[in-house]
């Protein structure tokens, strides 16, 4: 059965013509095992060709016909030494892929400067074939622009999986580390495919246990599987773990005795993992502890692990994610306010793990007012891949767009230009050290994203972190080609509905700059009205603030300010009704529910109009989904299509509860015309 396990990793069979044109470019393989790596990038280049060309090509020592593969580093081979490439610039991790001549005979050589570099480009010229692309004339040069590219797992110790919807946690602890599943390799694979470097294994709701010495033989068993694949293995740690685990009686980061146990801590995982990445933390932030219980700063409570991993060359990745109850102030704002002081009071391998909007991964925010604001320090980009707040495992919700519109937004912090991705890819201010993380979206299931389609999420993270300019369209349709077929009639109406799918959900869930409209505490499906959890800033009115006048939170000066966070023409466009974009127009102001939109509507008859534009987009999205039956097996079709009958289901229950409830705020008549979408 098909099942997705392959995720884009699929090599099968290619038509008759491609697979013809391919052979003759693929017809022998010149490429040694000597290392981990190289045996990886060698069993992955004959696994693809036997996959896609029906077998794999003979290997050979030497070149001796045309269509030659050879794949290797100048220190290793002899033969792409011949080639004199200039490789000084690919650093650990880029490739060349170039198509050359040698002892007389047409040939592609696949070439890094280290290992990993011939790895990752193994995988991209896996990837041409797939694709469908040419071989002749290569010249590709690729060199990431991020360094750290990190998976984050919020997997808990007892196998569930928070915000996970995907089945429970991969990561099998009771039987590590003596029983290694093969599935660790398929995931080292599909990670280092799309360039992944990192991954933190456990939750940012950390458990101590996982510093304990069972559990980091574990994660040493796991971090020995994806070493070849050039992934590094990182940890969340809890900030009170000297007391739980270590017999301590504070955890107060100033306090010589705390210093010595994570410095002891530290070595010990060293001694298990010597390339461990390094520290995760969530501190002071939805009640887990931290350096304020100290009456410290989040710069001593960084710095306390900064210190300790400085001598192994680990990094810490502080979370910049923390907000109050106790606070007054709007939560949108509590990040900045808390960090931005301490800027250039973090130590050199801290990293500042930024959430891309300021509140909380909703289907659209601003961006964080954090990026460009702390030039001395490296702010590191935190998306979260798994769809909490975009409809968990059915909705098909293409996240490229969502990431795009974030990356590319400018935060003229230094002027024009000084876009968020120019902020995390360390360019604007100097910064060696640069990352971008996500939030897995990865579990048990045998699709492992728990929809074929929410395996595009996990690529398109990958691919951006490697290069945050890319156009997301181009990566679905280079998904699509790889995951399901390279039949046109199939490929362009699915680019088409995934890039058009953020924007459904945005309207049928949160239009116009709305947010935080779901049910409280799972935070699936409508629930504006409902006010049962303790805290303000948990429930949904706080957010929306409809009464009876209007709609919208006063983020201008006039409200909570938080516009003045931005750099000064941001922040005057922010502060301005009339030069919002009505995208963002209820997240920054409140305004009567007869104001005039552009358009010339009211802002009633519109947010109705993007409500039901929401439930038609899916119904089409449903109906291109039949007019595809064929094109592709038969058992991921059905499993796409009943989800989409799901997700249009929802949109409607969305659409009519929102307006509903709305409409008793508004007091308002529907819109002339309105009819539920046919
Ligand atoms: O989005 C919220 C989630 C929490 C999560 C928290 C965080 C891991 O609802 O489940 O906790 O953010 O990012 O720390």
């Amino acid at each position: 059965a098909e099942d997705g396990y392959e995720l884009w990793l699929r090599y099968h069979p290619l038509a008759a013509q491609q697979a013809q044109y391919d052979r003759s470019r693929a017809s022998q393989l010149v490429a040694d095992a000597a290392t981990p790596t190289r045996a990886a990038a060698r069993a992955e280049l004959l696994r693809g060709l036997r996959g896609l060309l029906g077998a794999a090509p003979p290997l050979s020592d030497t070149v001796t016909r045309s269509g030659a593969i050879i794949a290797g580093t100048t220190a290793s081979s002899p033969l792409i030494a011949e080639l004199h490439l200039d490789t000084s610039k690919l650093g650990k991790e880029g490739y060349v892929i170039r198509s050359v001549t040698l002892h007389g005979h047409a040939a592609i050589a696949i070439v890094g400067n280290d290992d990993i570099g011939v790895l990752y480009g193994s995988f991209h010229f896996l990837r041409l074939l797939q694709t469908g692309q040419p071989l002749d004339h290569l010249a590709i040069t690729e060199v990431p622009r991020v360094k750290l590219r990190v998976l984050d797992h919020w997997d808990n110790l007892n196998g569930s999986v928070e915000r996970g919807y995907a089945g429970t946690s991969i990561w099998d602890w009771w039987k590590l580390p003596d029983w290694v599943s093969p599935r660790y390799t398929d995931y080292a694979r599909a990670n280092a495919s799309i360039g992944i470097n990192g991954v933190v294994l456990n939750n940012v709701n950390a458990d101590a246990l996982i510093l304990t010495p069972a559990y980091l033989q574990k994660a040493a068993a796991l971090a020995a599987v994806f070493r070849p694949y050039g992934i590094h293995v990182y940890l969340s740690v809890r900030f009170s773990a000297p007391i739980e685990i270590g017999g301590l009686k504070t955890a107060d980061p100033l306090d010589p005795e705390v210093q010595r146990w994570w410095r002891q801590k530290t070595d010990e995982i060293y001694k298990l993992m010597p390339d461990f990445g390094g520290f995760l933390v969530k501190a002071n932030s939805e009640g887990q502890p931290g350096p304020q219980d100290y009456k410290r700063t989040h710069a001593d409570g960084a710095n306390l692990f900064a210190d300790v991993l400085a001598p192994h060359g680990g990094v810490v990745m502080w979370r910049a994610f923390v907000y109050s109850q106790s606070s007054a102030d709007d939560r949108a704002k509590q990040a900045y306010s808390e960090f931005k002081p301490l800027d250039g009071r973090f130590h050199a391998n801290v990293l500042l793990q930024v959430k891309n909007g300021p509140i909380d991964f909703q289907p659209r925010e601003p961006f964080s007012p954090l990026f460009g604001a702390m030039p001395k320090t490296p702010l590191m980009m935190e998306f979260q891949i798994t769809k909490e707040y975009l409809g968990f495992a059915t909705h098909l919700v293409y996240l490229g767009p969502l990431y795009e519109e974030v990356l590319s937004s400018d935060t003229m912090a230094q002027g024009k230009g000084s876009t968020v991705a120019t902020v995390i890819d360390g360019s604007l201010d100097g910064h060696a050290l640069s990352g971008m993380a996500g939030i897995a979206n990865i579990g048990t299931d045998r699709d492992w994203c728990g929809s074929d389609f929410n395996q595009a999420n996990w690529y398109v993270f990958g691919r951006l972190a490697w290069n945050p300019a890319l156009s997301t369209r181009a990566i679905a349709e280079e998904w699509i080609r790889m995951t399901f077929s390279n039949d046109e009639a199939f490929v362009k109406p699915v680019v088409d509905m995934m890039m058009g799918s953020r924007e459904a959900a945005v309207d049928y869930m949160t239009p116009l700059g709305l947010a935080h409209l779901m049910g409280p505490g799972h935070h699936y499906g409508p629930a504006p009205w409902d006010t049962s959890l303790p805290r303000a800033d948990w429930r949904p009115p706080y957010y929306h603030r409809a009464d009876h006048q209007g709609i919208g939170f006063d983020r201008t000066r006039t409200g909570s300010d938080a516009a003045d966070q931005y750099a000064p023409p941001i922040a005057a466009s922010f502060n301005d009704v009339k030069q919002t974009p009505e995208t963002l127009l209820l997240w920054f102001h409140h305004v009567p529910w007869d104001y005039r939109m552009r358009s010339g509507h009211t802002l009633w008859y519109e947010l109705v109009a993007h409500y039901t534009q929401g439930v038609t987009d899916v119904k089409r999205m449903r109906e291109t989904w039949q007019h595809l039956d064929g094109y592709i097996d038969a058992d991921r079709y059905r499993k796409t299509a009943a989800f989409l009958s799901i997700q249009e289901r929802e949109a409607q229950w969305w659409r009519d509860a929102c307006i509903a409830y709305f409409q008793q705020m508004s007091g308002l008549p529907l819109p002339p015309g309105f009819a539920p979408p046919q």
